[in-house]
């Protein structure tokens, strides 16, 4: 039954045959004997693993009952029982370029092909409709003016992030569809250099007005204020980010608009060993020039606190005094004056100066006050406000109890986070208000057709040795999204082809509902209780932890831990949280102190920064309003809902467009070129669903055209007259005629079905004639003229 002449002709026949389930013809883990035999009769190669986990490639020199004798490269030969062997793809195989084309799709073959490629610098490849891209580590030269006309003019076919960015632009043009391009991948995959890279196409192929310039000189601003050097990548974006792209009618770039997501506000105060904070700081102590500093009193980085802590404050490579130059240039491109840009240096300087300031003790019932030093006359000159005001601010707390104010003392450690609270709420407004200037800068306004092409570069899925309630909304974040991407591939797949009736097996996919229904279920779900919790005047880490257990230990998704913790079963894999500092960071209290020293300060930005947080509170949906005995009386937005919510709209939008994924790869944990973590590899691809999608891609059909728009777009190209003119009879012929392979297509009620690759050969075909037909027409004009 097996096909020596295909190249793809070594995998089951039934490969071909909808009827057989894939799950049996694609994926298979053990039992091969009949194709172990089958090998070693053509001597062929098989997968066998060794005891480290890793697949080594061993060739079949004879099979004998259930076991078989392989032998390896380096000549070492071994009988291993023949059930685990699985079987390697041919050599002609080596390093295609879609996945899908593989014969046999076992972990191992995956993994070896995009190791063949990744050693000679193909890093992208297909894996279906997804495009996999391994970080490199260094440059490769793949990208700039050259590359983009090449693909522009669809001269390169190999896979590459301008590909889909092209076909991103050629679908919302033809089909008039929004489009987004949704990256995703572990922290120093790629995410942000692929993002850069697609919107670098994007620019190139569609700019004009000027526009694509100021949009791709956001990435230096709000990578110097939102990036940070980490201990998994040095520049890490400690946020997410989804870019929307604006087109005009002749379908050039208009404008953009962008939205960022949950900075990690904690790594103003703190940031562990060999980390640093954000860019921004050390740019601006490299880079200042001398008037800038003696104005806003800058020492260098080492004399702050906040970044001394981690005893870091360069990266090899990157020299922060020019990033300030180049961050500065930038937001004169995006329109922020001189002046504010002074401004958002005196912000800068003034977190890092309110790090240095220090407390004594004023009393014996250990209440503090702020030292009047340096520190503290700095930090009130760059917020424009009274010495008095900010050690007010920062030693007492204004509280409400049965309707009367009265001022609450700070202890030392109440002080400090007063005092870091502060810093961290001036920092992520200045975070925000420049997003705010950016995007007033980039809506042009001008010529809007409502088409745009979304970029979302956000944060992958994370699991460490002690997870925060950071971890816990990214992977929320996370799961939301692999629905999305479920959705969008297989089940969006499946449900049309059973409702255009077509034969195909259902393949079941790992849904991860039961898990989101953890997070989101009213009102005993995760997000619910903590919300709850976080209400209660009394509530401590501990009750919370205790409240999820009492509630939550029956659901298959949830597992109870000891002390303050639980864990949650990802589709990714299983996370155990530690639920000390949840509901303090899920308050995220804005003191109401903080904003009424912001409100009452001269300077421009800390004005700006105390309305923005109060309309923040004020407009979206709280948590409630907490009048507590003795409390601060602060109706608060948790965090966690508004990420919720920011998320909602996050995947309603994508919900709207046609999605096109990309996963990012790391290939190992050194930031190394040249080295190839099997074992790392393989946690990523079964994280990111890519295994998933190959299987199910490969025994489908993919491609999918109404009979009316077939008919429509290649009937011309017909060279016989068809008795019927109903389209699908229009269609079959058109199929007769270019000899579509029966295997290759389905014909559903209303659509047709085709595999991979089936309907580009058609495009070209009409692109070719229609060309054909534009320059004759063109000669026939210049003749009359
Ligand atoms: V994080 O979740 O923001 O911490 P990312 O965004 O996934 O992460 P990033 O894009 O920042 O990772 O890539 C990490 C580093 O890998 C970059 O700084 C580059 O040094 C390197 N990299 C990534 N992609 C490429 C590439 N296509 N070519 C060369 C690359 N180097
Ligand atoms: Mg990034």
């Amino acid at each position: 039954q097996l096909d020596d002449d295909s190249p793809y002709g070594q995998s089951s026949p039934s490969l071909m045959d909808p009827s057989v389930s894939p799950q049996n013809s694609i994926l298979p883990s053990r039992g091969w004997d009949d194709i172990s035999v089958y090998n070693a009769k053509k001597k062929q190669h098989a997968w066998f693993q060794a005891p480290d986990g890793n697949w080594e490639l061993a060739r079949i020199i004879s099979v004998t009952g259930d076991e078989s004798l392989i032998s390896f490269a380096e000549g070492k030969v071994c009988k291993v029982p023949s059930d685990v062997l699985l079987p390697a793809n041919p050599e002609i195989l080596d390093g295609v370029a879609d996945l899908m084309q593989l014969s046999y799709l076992s972990e191992p073959s995956v993994l070896y092909n995009l190791q063949y490629r990744y050693d000679r610098d193909m890093i992208y490849s297909k894996a279906g409709p997804v495009l996999v891209a391994i970080n490199p580590f260094k440059n490769i030269p793949l990208y700039g003016r050259d590359y983009i006309d090449g693909y522009k003019r669809k001269k390169i076919g190999h896979p590459h992030v301008y590909a889909i960015a092209d076909t991103a632009i050629r679908e919302m043009i033809r089909d008039e569809v929004n489009q987004a391009i949704v990256i995703s991948g572990e922290s120093g995959a790629g995410k942000t250099e692929t993002a850069k890279i697609a919107m670098q196409y994007l620019a190139t192929v569609r700019g004009g007005s000027g526009i694509e310039y100021e949009i791709l000189k956001t990435n230096p601003i709000l990578e110097g204020f939102g990036n940070a050097k980490t201990s998994r990548n040095d520049n890490s974006s400690r946020f997410g980010k989804l870019i929307d792209i604006h087109f005009s009618e002749n379908g050039k770039i208009s404008g953009a608009s962008i939205q960022t997501f949950l900075l990690e506000k904690s790594r103003v105060v703190q940031c562990g060993e060999g980390e640093r904070s954000y860019h921004s700081f050390y740019q601006l102590c490299a880079g200042a020039p001398p008037s800038l500093r003696e104005k806003i009193n800058l020492k260098n980085a080492h004399e702050y606190k906040y970044l001394q802590q981690s005893n870091c404050y360069t990266i090899p490579g990157v020299n922060d005094a020019e990033q300030f130059r180049i961050a500065m240039d930038a937001l004169d491109v995006v329109h922020v004056s001189k002046e504010n840009q002074e401004n958002v240096c005196e912000m800068l300087a003034a977190v890092l100066w309110l790090g240095n300031v220090t407390f004594s003790l004023v009393d014996d019932e250990n209440h503090v006050e702020p030292v009047v030093d340096e520190a503290l006359q700095t930090v009130a000159k760059l917020l424009g406000c009274r010495i008095e005001q900010l050690q007010l601010a920062l030693s007492s707390r204004e509280m409400k109890v049965r309707g009367e104010n009265f001022i609450k003392k700070l202890t030392l450690a109440q002080a400090i986070d007063a005092r870091d609270a502060l810093a961290k709420s001036i920092y992520s407004s200045l975070f925000d208000w420049l997003v705010e200037q950016i995007n007033k800068s980039l809506s042009t306004g001008k010529h809007m057709t409502g088409r745009s092409i979304s970029i979302l570069d956000i944060y992958g899925f994370e699991s460490f040795d002690v997870n925060s309630i950071e971890q816990f909304c990214i992977n929320y974040a996370n799961e939301r999204l692999q629905q999305h991407f479920n959705r969008h591939l297989f089940k969006l797949q499946q449900e049309e082809y059973i409702q255009d009736g077509i034969n195909w097996a259902k393949v079941d996919f790992e849904d991860n509902q039961a898990c989101l229904n953890l997070f989101e279920q009213k009102p005993l779900g995760l997000l619910s209780l903590l919300d709850e919790e976080t209400t209660f005047p009394k509530a401590t880490d501990l009750s919370l932890a205790n409240k999820l257990k009492q509630h939550l230990s029956s659901n298959p998704c949830f597992r109870g831990e000891r002390g303050k913790a639980f864990t949650v079963h990802h589709y990714a894999g299983e996370v155990k949280y530690d639920t000390t500092g949840f509901l303090e960071k899920n308050r995220d209290l804005l003191r109401i102190d903080s904003i009424q020293l912001l409100s009452s300060c001269t300077s421009e930005l800390p004005q700006i920064f105390a309305s923005n947080m109060l309309s923040l509170q004020s407009e979206s949906p709280s948590i409630g309003s907490v009048k507590k005995a003795g409390g601060v009386d602060s109706q608060k937005l948790s965090v966690m809902s508004k990420f919720k919510g920011q998320l909602f709209q996050l995947i309603q939008c994508l919900g709207n467009t046609r999605s096109h994924f990309i996963r990012c790869i790391k290939p190992n944990n050194l930031h190394s070129p040249g080295i190839y973590d099997q074992q790392l590899v393989l946690q990523q691809l079964k994280c990111c669903g890519v295994l998933e999608v190959v299987r199910i891609s490969r025994s489908g059909f993919p491609t999918r055209m109404t009979h009316q728009k077939f008919a429509r777009r290649y009937g011309f190209l017909l060279l016989d007259n068809v008795a019927s003119q109903d389209p699908l009879s229009v269609s079959v012929a058109i199929l007769n005629q270019f000899g579509i392979l029966p295997e290759m297509f389905q014909v559903g009620y209303t659509k047709l079905f085709f595999r991979t690759g089936q309907i580009g050969k058609l495009e070209d075909t009409r692109n070719r004639t229609l060309n054909g037909i534009l320059r004759v027409q063109s000669c026939f004009r210049g003749h009359k003229a």
